[in-house]
């Protein structure tokens, strides 16, 4: 499994599959949530609500992760994922740690050989983002090592900003 650290929007991004950093609600948001939402289309929305409606009543779990169709993303899936909120006393890393290895196991079942993940809970969660990057690291790692025929050949951190960026590359240079 290579991972790779990509400069900008996660939404243009050509994988199989794109991780959203949703909330529990999965009814869309701000941030990577609300592009990834706009560039999907209302379907994408529709989609969430079925989910809800049906196997998902109480909402999506912190730490689990969900697929649906990508509709309109070059992505053909979209892996939802709720990242811990800090700000709600959600300091766990092992809760961030799930949403990256939930999302690979789903990514797996799928097919899905290309999957990019945003910097989970680094925005509006509050988590800083050197300690997600240690945590997304160290999640993909010991997944593949666990996986060795696993499905998933190249995972993508596409970080929106270039301090994010340095940040992540630092971490992974530095073997973490
Ligand atoms: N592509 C890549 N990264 C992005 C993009 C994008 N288009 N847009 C933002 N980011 P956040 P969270 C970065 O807040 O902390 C939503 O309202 C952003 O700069 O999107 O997990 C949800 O509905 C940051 O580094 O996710 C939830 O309520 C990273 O993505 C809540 O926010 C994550 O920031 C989830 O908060």
């Amino acid at each position: 499994m290579r991972i790779e650290i990509v400069e900008g929007d996660i939404t243009g991004r050509t994988v199989d599959a794109v991780v959203n950093a949703a909330n529990s609600s999965l009814l869309g948001g701000g941030g990577v949530d609300g592009a990834i939402h706009r560039a999907a289309g209302p379907e994408l929305l529709e989609a969430c609500r079925e989910l809800r409606a049906t196997t998902l009543r109480d909402g999506l779990p912190v730490g689990a992760a969900v697929a649906t169709p990508g509709y309109g993303l070059q992505a053909q899936w979209v892996i939802h994922t709720v990242g811990p909120n800090r700000h709600a006393g959600q300091t766990n890393p092992a809760l961030l740690a799930s949403c990256f290895t939930e999302s690979l196991r789903i990514a797996e079942g799928l097919g899905v050989r290309s999957l990019a993940f945003p910097a989970v809970s680094a925005g509006v969660y509050g988590w800083d983002a050197r300690q997600v990057a240690q945590v997304a690291f160290d999640a993909v790692r010991s997944y593949a090592a666990r996986s060795p025929e696993g499905g998933v050949e190249l995972v993508e951190f596409v970080l929106f900003s270039p301090e994010t960026v340095a940040v992540f590359r630092s971490v992974l240079e530095s073997g973490f």
